[in-house]
């Protein structure tokens, strides 16, 4: 069977550095910031950061655009300030998990800047370059991801290099074996320093070939996957997640199956993108259907029952506040938080909650285009609106799912500006700040941040949670998520009902039975009837035999 590590019973923790904690008041978020919240995060019991990215960076996209792999963004605080985070952290028993963004660097970085000065510099061959079409224009037509033509053109060199993002996120060429030495280098650098791993941002994209238009999942893929495992992450006592938005129970396993060496876990999107509409994308959210996101879900803890491992989050930096996208931000916001909470955390794998999450954040309430920062929904805007969108269509699809939605700042307080900064923020705050902080909710015995607390201690407690397998129930159901996790003669039976009235169910055979209740939103019970009646958003959890 499965060793055990230390992040099979850890929570995880995601730190969007410029939206969480400002020391100096220049209205953006910073190490020093981080440091002073430690506090915060000890208390909820969290075993690592995911540190957004700090490093150098001109910020195109917010630090997903590096210049320099090996130094801090100013904005953000030294060296020495991350070497104190990482020792702080570690004195509280919490990892840092830093962001690893190497599908592209940024148009800034050394190696582009020698790339895009000469043909015959060794860096040039470190980006992925093709001549103009005969009339002088790009290659061909393929698009990038936040718009416009995925190819730019470099006079000096006299050809186009591939960006599968912005221009300024030009894409580095996994082909190039001293680029892959140069990266694995740098990557025990970090590790040297003392961090607890890496999350891989967009990992499933370095195997990519571009003449054929195969992006994701791409012919050596897994190769260079293997390689890194074998040069840089073999023998450590670290976490690997990789994101992968292509990722599907038929080939999750070739990335974390336990005789593979490449990965711990991948981030998968199967779940979030039930929400999106195929074809007119995350601009055009549909109706969330309950019945697709448990399919998606439960069938990656089918995966991962006897081999590989699992992540589970609703929320990040490049998504919506979950309980505006899943559940409710009006009056059962705190029900529905903790529901959302009970349903995720307690299955397998290793959770992730996104900074704001454990108080309940909601999406930005943002009506013009001038409040929103984000490049994605900037350049979707200037296209969408030149296609013939209506502004307030678009603004509504925005306010559902815009990734600035998950940006604004952190809520600390009912004070000026949140008690996010004494400065003017980098993004609005949002004005619920007053009735939803850090302060008001940890005063309450049952506010979401205990709710919180409980479940990341129930993980690192209970077997049962951290290792029983999952059985799902009432699929079909719209309205409730209920699953049993077994481990011997031990059942954990949870429920939670994802509409704002109540819900009559009927359980099925095995399921009923007497026991402790480790999990209420409204009141303990202890005991699973045959029949139940579930409040609007309760959730619970029973543990019996
Ligand atoms: O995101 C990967 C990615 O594909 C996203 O751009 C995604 O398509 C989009 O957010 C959906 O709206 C990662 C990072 O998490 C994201 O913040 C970066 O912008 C992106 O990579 C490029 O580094
Ligand atoms: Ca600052």
């Amino acid at each position: 069977e499965q060793r055990e590590m230390w992040w099979h019973r850890a929570t995880g923790y995601q730190i969007y550095p410029r939206s969480f904690a400002d020391s100096n008041g220049d209205g953006v978020g910073d190490i020093p910031g981080i440091i002073s919240r430690l506090g915060h995060l000890a208390d909820l019991g969290i075993g690592f950061i995911w540190l957004s990215p700090v490093y150098a960076s001109p910020m195109v996209d917010n630090g997903y655009d590096i210049a320099d792999y090996r130094a801090i963004a100013p904005e953000y605080g030294t060296l020495e300030d991350m070497d104190r985070l990482i020792a702080e952290a570690r004195e509280r028993g919490i990892g840092i998990v830093m962001d690893l963004v190497v599908n592209h660097s940024s148009s800034l970085h050394d190696w582009f800047r020698a790339a895009r000065a000469s043909r015959e510099a060794p860096e040039h061959d470190y980006y992925i370059w093709r001549d103009a079409a005969p009339d002088g224009g790009p290659p061909d037509d393929q698009q990038a991801a936040f718009g416009g033509p995925a190819w730019s053109w470099v006079e000096e060199v006299g050809r186009y290099y591939f960006h599968y993002f912005s221009p300024a996120q030009p894409d580095l060429n996994w082909a190039n074996p001293a680029l892959r030495a140069e990266i694995y280098d740098m990557m025990r650098w970090w590790l040297d320093r003392g961090i607890a791993g890496f999350r891989m941002d967009v990992i499933s994209l370095i195997g990519k070939d571009v003449d054929a238009r195969v992006y994701e999942e791409g012919p050596s893929l897994h190769d260079h996957l293997q390689e890194m495992h074998r040069e840089v992450l073999a023998g450590r006592d670290i976490v690997t997640i990789g994101e992968s938005w292509s990722v599907s129970p038929e080939t999750g396993l070739l990335y974390c199956g336990r005789d593979r060496r490449e990965l711990d876990m991948v981030f998968e999107f199967s779940h979030i993108r039930e929400g999106w509409d195929p074809e007119r994308g995350k601009f055009a959210p549909r109706p969330f259907d309950l019945r697709g996101f448990k399919r998606e879900l439960f069938a990656w803890q089918d995966l991962t029952r006897h081999d590989g491992w699992t992540s589970l989050f609703l929320s990040n930096h490049d998504l919506p506040r979950q309980v505006s996208f899943y559940a409710d931000d009006g009056p059962y916001r705190r029900e529905a938080a903790k529901m959302l909470a009970t349903v995720l955390h307690l299955l397998k794998g290793t959770p992730f909650i996104y900074q704001g999450e454990e108080i309940g954040m909601t999406n930005a309430p943002f009506e013009r285009i001038d409040q929103y920062r984000d490049l994605e929904t900037l350049n979707h805007f200037e296209a969408q609106i030149a296609a013939g969108v209506p502004l307030e269509e678009f603004i509504a699809g925005a306010r559902r799912n815009s990734r600035d939605n998950s940006r604004t700042p952190m809520q600390w307080s009912p004070g000026p500006h949140a008690g996010f900064t004494t400065g003017t923020p980098w993004i609005e705050v949002n004005p619920n700040a007053s009735e939803i902080n850090v302060e008001q909710d940890s005063a309450q015995p049952d506010g979401i941040l205990a709710h919180y607390r409980k479940l990341v201690a129930l993980r690192r407690e209970r077997d049962i949670v951290a290792f029983g397998e999952t059985e799902p129930f009432l699929a079909n159901s719209p309205a409730v998520m209920a699953y049993q996790r077994r481990l011997g003669a031990q059942r954990l039976v949870v429920l939670g009902n994802f509409t704002g009235q109540e819900q009559e169910v009927e359980l099925p055979d095995g399921v009923e039975g007497a026991g402790t209740c480790l999990v209420a939103s409204h009141g303990e019970r202890h005991h699973i009837p045959r029949q139940l009646q579930l409040a609007p958003y309760e959730s619970l959890a029973v543990l019996i035999g």
